[in-house]
């Protein structure tokens, strides 16, 4: 698939690389802060080692979505992104996605060379469609039961499965209204946003489903609260259970795993594909 001025090869799932620009953000939020200002060499330096680990495209963010999260202003959202897009393709040459819903977001990460468009809002915002359209660009649409600031109240679906996959073909029919072709749309169920553990298991379970519907799928299950709920773990305690998961939806056929712990997921998926692969070079009797 075509990301921009990259090229990756789909038919083994990549590693997204999660980068926070946020104050807030519950798991790496602030990280890359100095005296309250957001530090461009600590985002680096951040990114570079997930590059060297093994991720393919760095994922930047500039609004946390965590549950009850209030989100930014565009213009603080721009000020977190911006400056960190360009130097990440200028510097590292890194193929980035961008996580925003803003149009204004959008259009200023493409002009700093950004090679996708990650949005949990799925385009729905003003202007967003358009916004896309006119960049040429890949994107994500992901879905979302209500709003951050009150999604996780009383999430309710009469199936999650059936719900998240019509939501995600009706938004890339109107992605190709828009005039953004299928090959350039990638869908994601959304764990965690608006789903309780049930949703969220339900929908890990059945991802074949939506794999089925021959677009490239993207997950994020990374270190969220659902491990919590399993679990009882702390963020800072939850690398086991999100290998499981990263295994669990790469087995399911998902093409692009966005994680906070490169180096573990890619051993996980090294060791994971080998079973596919006629080992060369190894002696037959080992
Ligand atoms: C996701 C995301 C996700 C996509 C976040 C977090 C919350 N983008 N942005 N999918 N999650 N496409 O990392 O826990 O699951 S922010």
């Amino acid at each position: 698939m075509r990301f921009g001025s990259h090229n990756l090869d789909l038919s083994r799932p990549r590693l997204m690389g999660i980068l926070n620009t946020t104050p807030d953000s519950f798991s790496d939020g602030g990280s890359y802060y100095q005296n309250g200002q957001l530090s461009l060499d600590l985002t680096l330096q951040r990114a570079r080692k997930m590059l060297e680990e093994g991720a393919d495209i760095i994922d930047v963010g500039g609004e946390s979505t965590r549950p009850g999260a209030r989100p930014p202003s565009e213009q603080e959202e721009l000020d977190r992104v911006i400056p960190v897009v360009e130097s990440l393709v200028k510097e590292l040459g890194a193929l980035v996605s961008v996580d925003t819903s803003s149009p204004a977001v959008m259009r200023a990460s493409v002009r700093a060379g950004a090679g996708l468009i990650n949005d949990v809002r799925a385009l729905q915002r003003e202007g967003a469609l358009e916004a896309v359209a006119e960049s040429g660009l890949p994107v994500c649409l992901m879905h979302m039961q209500g709003q951050p600031e009150t999604m996780q109240a009383q999430p309710t679906y009469s199936d999650p499965v059936v719900e998240v996959i019509d939501f995600l073909k009706a938004r890339a029919a109107e992605c190709e209204r828009a005039g953004i072709d299928r090959e350039r749309l990638i869908l994601d169920p959304g764990f965690g946003f608006g789903k309780t553990l049930a949703h969220n298991l339900a929908l890990l379970r059945q991802l074949n489903d939506l794999v089925a519907l021959g677009f490239p799928v993207l997950v994020g299950l990374s270190r969220k609260s659902m491990m919590d709920k399993l679990l009882g773990r702390d963020v800072s305690e939850r690398l086991p259970g999100s290998l499981a998961l990263a295994l669990a939806a790469a087995e399911r056929g998902a093409h692009i795993i966005r994680v906070h712990d490169v180096a573990a997921t890619r051993d996980v998926l090294k060791v994971w594909s080998a079973l596919d692969e006629t080992p060369t070079g190894l002696n037959p009797t080992h």
